[in-house]
């Protein structure tokens, strides 16, 4: 079959639900995927961050095959010998007290919610159903109904109502505006600390700090959502420690297993996810052995392969090569560790026409909201490859 049967295929029977460049591969390796005309392309955008750890990383493989042949499910109905490891593993690499282990992102995000909601009723005194998060202007936590609920984006919400009630939204990066929404009801706060799906925008120094105070001084539970920033992205395991602040609740997914299996969690670092108690919450395959499998190993890649400090070295040398592409057509290049982005003024004409050139020229990469253009390679990128990287984009980008 040709690159083009595949696409018809895809056309015929699948939803339309995305727009994808028409490359169509079959392998991926490190840094890099191969496309089913056997050309190779640097990958520039991990799988949205899921595969930091490289494409079909031999360890993780390994643990997954390994496990597979052992045991796979058990539902939680019966313990497994991995889930207490991934417990103890991730508490103590992220200084957490509690895990609550998922599947995609967007189940961590909704369990977060329900955790954050019966703390308010149960420890807070919140009268009942009247619970309110805050969230920001320009978030993105997931798909589900209750996340779209406060989606600020007409494309994820438009014609699917009625949405969840309890959410409030504050413009991101403005503290004041956040104390300001703050009433006797306000059990949460849920952020992502630098906004991926937004453009990577980072908010303003101290923000992150502020906004731990305050939740710290109106007993509120700050909620980080670190799907996409965590797991050694930004040049740090978590995004949070570059304002040296603990959430109480962080969400991790995506390169929590490598890229190879949805596995999310929720890390607890109060009390907060002790108010659930059996039966109210869970998931068939939430902890199941091979997912543990999987993210132990994919945890001890990160640290031992010392990925993080890798992603925040390549990040800078990404980040300056970025920067020094002369073209007034570049609005702003900005970026932390290796979550890079590059935007470029309205009347640019579109950061898709960039990405279909750099495509061409063997790096993938994919367009944010018209106008931006994200980088984020493997975390296992080396120098010579972000110089690699940056010859072919800076021809590209100059124009
Ligand atoms: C898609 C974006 C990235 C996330 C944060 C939760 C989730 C995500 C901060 C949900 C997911 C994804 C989903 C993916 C595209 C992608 C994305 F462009 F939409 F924003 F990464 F930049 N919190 N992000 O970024 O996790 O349920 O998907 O496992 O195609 O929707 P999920």
């Amino acid at each position: 079959m040709k690159a083009q049967d595949y696409i018809d295929m895809e056309n015929q029977y699948g939803a339309h639900n995305y727009k994808p460049l028409d490359v169509v591969l079959n392998r991926g390796e490190g840094v890099y995927v191969w496309d089913v005309d056997g050309n190779r392309y640097m990958d520039c955008l991990s799988a949205y961050s899921a595969v930091n750890q490289g494409h079909c990383q031999p360890r993780i493989l390994a643990a997954l095959t390994e496990q597979a042949k052992k045991l796979t499910l058990t539902s939680r109905a019966f313990r497994n010998d991995q889930l207490a490891h991934l417990y103890k593993e991730l508490c103590e690499l992220t200084n957490s007290h509690k895990v609550l282990p998922m599947n995609s992102g967007a189940e961590a995000v909704e369990t977060a919610i329900k955790a954050v909601r019966k703390w308010g009723y149960q420890e807070k005194g919140v009268p009942e159903n009247r619970a309110e998060i805050i969230v920001a202007r320009n978030n993105f936590h997931g798909r589900t109904i209750t996340i779209v609920s406060f989606s600020t984006d007409p494309t994820s919400t438009t014609g699917f109502g009625p949405f969840t009630p309890g959410f409030k939204i504050v413009e991101f990066g403005d503290a004041a505006a956040l104390e300001a929404a703050i009433t006797e009801n306000t059990v949460g706060v849920m952020l992502e600390p630098i906004q991926g799906e937004a453009g990577v925008v980072i908010p303003p120094a101290g923000y992150l700090q502020k906004v731990r105070d305050i939740c710290t001084k109106k007993d509120i539970v700050l909620v980080l959502d670190e799907i996409q920033t965590g797991l050694g992205r930004t040049g740090k395991l978590l995004a949070e420690e570059h304002e040296a602040i603990e959430a109480d609740l962080t969400l991790i997914g995506k390169a929590l297993s490598g890229g190879f299996y949805p596995v999310s969690a929720v890390l607890s670092n109060t009390e907060v996810l002790g108010v659930l108690k059996p039966g109210e919450h869970g998931s068939t395959f939430g902890g199941n052995p091979l997912a543990c499998a999987v993210a132990r190993e994919a945890m001890a890649v990160l640290v031992e392969e010392k990925l993080i400090e890798n992603a925040a070295a390549m990040g800078e040398r990404f980040m300056d090569g970025l920067r020094s592409i002369a073209n007034p057509k570049i609005k702003e290049v900005r970026g932390r560790g290796l979550l890079l982005g590059v935007e470029f003024h309205k009347d640019a004409g579109g950061a898709r026409q960039y990405c279909e050139k750099l495509k061409t020229a063997g790096l993938l990469c994919k367009e944010t909201h018209e106008t931006i253009i994200r980088f984020a390679p493997p975390l296992v990128i080396t120098a010579e490859q972000v110089d690699c990287a940056l010859d072919r984009i800076k021809p590209i980008l100059c124009k």
